[in-house]
């Protein structure tokens, strides 16, 4: 059993704390079989959607805007515990060979299957590269960007391989729809981070999500070229990348081209989070939990 770490959490992969993810790939031509895998799972591990020698090609091109600017993604100064970058708004998510992945043909037919119409994707993306001993806490991005389409779904895309070691994202699976969580969408779920100025992430300690409410965190290794779907509901983090290699991925955002699209991420310059990187006081999840009795 792989041993990983998740927040200051030691954990194993096929455990009760740990399990895999499933699966989806040989659903990816079957629109309602996909639908009803998501409404279900709250996820869906696809693998081998996009062409993996683009993905390397982007990923290379991501690594040379990050040596441009002096940061470092897998030399030997990693171990040394450099800090990742997210390189969001930033116009390498804009280069031609990275869009080539994140807007991709297969990716617009994938979810056009799975939307079952046209869709659109959101210009502006998440870049991230995931420093050594870095991770990201438990969160649902319903938080962030809860204005447009209900039907706005998240893809995460890892340029390039990424082992356990290097802090893949987990999936805490039924938190969208057991009973357990209703309290928590009802509450925390319904925060827009802009308008009422509350740091988005739940919880820096994930295990708590499941000890608290249920569900349980399910990870992957994945290769160049796998997508991991999920909705607005699903809480998710990732594990620690406690490898000497930045982890490169992105955060891709797709929903139907018919229904409104969250004004924050659209258009030629994206507004943002404008609320909570305003410079104001926002409060932590963890007052607004407090308040909530959460
Ligand atoms: O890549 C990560 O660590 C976080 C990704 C994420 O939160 C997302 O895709 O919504």
């Amino acid at each position: 059993m792989a041993a990983v770490k998740m927040g200051s959490r030691d954990l194993a992969l096929g455990t009760d704390e740990l399990g895999e993810l499933t699966d989806s790939t040989p659903l990816l031509h079957d629109g309602p079989a996909l639908r009803a895998r998501l409404a279900d799972d709250g996820y869906l591990l696809l693998r081998g959607v996009i062409d993996r020698d683009r993905v390397l090609r982007a990923r290379n091109v991501v690594r040379a805007h990050a040596r441009e600017q002096g940061w470092v993604t897998d030399e030997a100064r990693m171990a040394e515990g450099v800090a990742g970058q997210f390189l969001g708004g930033l116009p390498i998510s804009r280069d031609p060979a990275v869009l080539d992945v994140l807007e991709a043909p297969a990716l617009f037919e994938t979810f056009a299957t799975l939307l079952d119409e046209p869709v659109l994707t959101f210009p502006y993306k998440w870049m991230r590269l995931v420093g050594r001993k870095e991770f990201t806490g438990a969160h649902i991005d319903h938080v962030y960007m809860s204005r447009g389409s209900s039907r706005l779904t998240t893809a995460w895309v890892p340029l390039g391989d990424v082992p356990l070691e290097q802090g893949p994202l987990a999936i805490c699976v039924g938190s969208h729809r057991l009973p357990a969580f209703e309290k928590l969408h009802a509450t925390y779920g319904d925060v827009d981070v802009d308008r009422d100025l509350i740091d988005g992430i739940f919880t820096l300690d994930p295990l708590e999500v499941t000890e608290t409410f249920g569900g349980r965190w399910c990870t992957s290794t994945f290769e160049a070229g796998d997508v991991l779907v999920f909705t607005m509901r699903t809480m998710h983090a990732s594990l620690n990348n406690t490898s000497d290699r930045c982890r490169i991925s992105c955060d891709v955002r797709w929903q139907p081209a018919s229904e409104p699209a969250d004004e924050r991420w659209v258009g030629e310059n994206p507004l943002g989070h404008y609320g909570l990187h305003s410079g104001k006081r926002f409060i932590s999840v963890a007052e607004a939990r407090r308040r909530w009795d959460l």
